[in-house]
């Protein structure tokens, strides 16, 4: 098994200087380093190159239209190839509407993926019901064929057509939600757990949930889009739409590593039902590498994960930065495998 990396330095989806460096802030806090602390091989496909168009007239209230959709019709490009390719795909942000690039993509060589969103927005409007005009607030009105006829012909997103119900979503952190995001929410029943419903539930009722939800009927690849706004600011700072009480560090990395346990004996949602016999034996697989307590790397489902919203030149000090990328690497450690209860080593290699 092998995890690629691909840099997204892309800032275009909103007005914020600084963010198309996440990639850089997060490579430079060790990241490769602590992946190959993993039993799977790592490629980094290094960054993309992406154009700033001159004639970019904005559309209705939409600010750079043709930029950001060439940026991910690129992108959308790179994420098919590479898990096409068998790659379970680290993208690397840039903003978040680079999410309509990776989700695409990937949907393209997994038409059956589900989408966990982990933010403390949630990313659904249109253009006609967008505050602000930036798109890294629209990546998900993008994919939901629910929102079809709602989303008008945006210059430069040609390309992309609506390919995600809205049962296979579940948001994670929400606590800024604009009143046509909510209507969107409530009208299409889509599956959300905002910063309250984990105050009441805790996040391991939070993660039970989402799983019953997304996986309980069929195994199926995960992708999992994080916004580094999601956490508190207290914690990750330099990000460029911050919102107070947002989730703790274990909350964070609960979630990432309930993720990374999915198609494992860790978690059993999938015995409530009949899974397919294709299914069955690739979990199987996962189970007899578990319970070996051999070092073999168990994938579990996630199949792309995005790490979007880290910007380095909002940070007050190096010192936030620093803290914000080396929380980003965390959560991506933990969602390939990295565990707090120490590593899976078997017996003969203790000396
Ligand atoms: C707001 C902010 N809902 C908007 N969205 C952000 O502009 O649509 N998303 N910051 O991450
Ligand atoms: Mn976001
Ligand atoms: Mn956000
Ligand atoms: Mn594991």
């Amino acid at each position: 098994h092998s995890v690629a990396v691909l840099g997204a330095p892309f800032s275009k989806g909103q007005k914020k200087r600084g963010v198309e460096h996440g990639p850089k802030v997060i490579r430079d806090a060790g990241l490769m380093e602590r992946l190959s602390n993993f039993d799977f091989s790592v490629h980094d496909f290094g960054d993309l190159n992406f154009q700033h168009l001159e004639e970019d007239e904005p559309y209705m209230d939409v600010k750079f239209p043709r930029t950001v959709g060439a940026a991910n019709k690129k992108l959308s490009a790179a994420v098919r190839n590479a898990v096409s390719a068998g790659h379970t795909l680290l993208m690397l942000g840039g903003d978040h509407s680079l999410a309509v690039g990776s989700v695409s993509g990937h949907a393209q060589h997994s038409p059956d993926l589900c989408l966990i969103w982990v933010d403390a927005h949630a990313d659904i409007n249109t253009p006609m019901t967008s505050p602000s005009g930036n798109l890294h607030g629209q990546p998900v009105a993008f994919m939901l064929k629910e929102l079809q006829d709602k989303m008008p012909d945006i210059p430069g997103f040609s390309w992309t057509k609506p390919f995600l119900s809205s049962r296979d979503l579940v948001y994670i952190g929400l606590r800024d939600v604009d009143p046509g995001e909510y209507q969107f929410l409530k009208s299409f029943g889509i599956q959300y757990f905002t910063m309250r419903d984990i105050d009441r539930l805790g996040i391991q009722r939070v993660m039970e949930v989402t799983f019953d939800h997304l996986l309980a009927r069929k195994q199926r690849p995960i992708h999992l889009s994080f916004d580094i706004d999601a956490f508190d600011p207290s914690l990750a700072p330099a990000t460029g739409t911050p919102v107070n009480g947002g989730l703790t560090y274990r909350e964070g990395i609960y979630i990432a590593e309930e993720i990374h346990n999915t198609g494992t004996d860790h978690y059993s949602y999938g015995f409530h039902f009949l899974w397919s016999f294709l299914d069955f034996l690739k979990v199987f697989d996962c189970l007899a590498f578990e319970s070996n307590l051999s070092s073999s790397w168990c994938a579990g489902l996630l199949s792309v994960m995005d790490m979007v919203e880290v910007n380095p030149d909002l940070g007050a000090s190096p010192e936030a930065v620093e803290a914000t990328a080396t929380l980003a690497v965390d959560v991506i450690a933990s969602s390939l495998g990295q565990t707090r209860e120490g590593a899976h080593t078997s017996m003969d290699e203790i000396p």
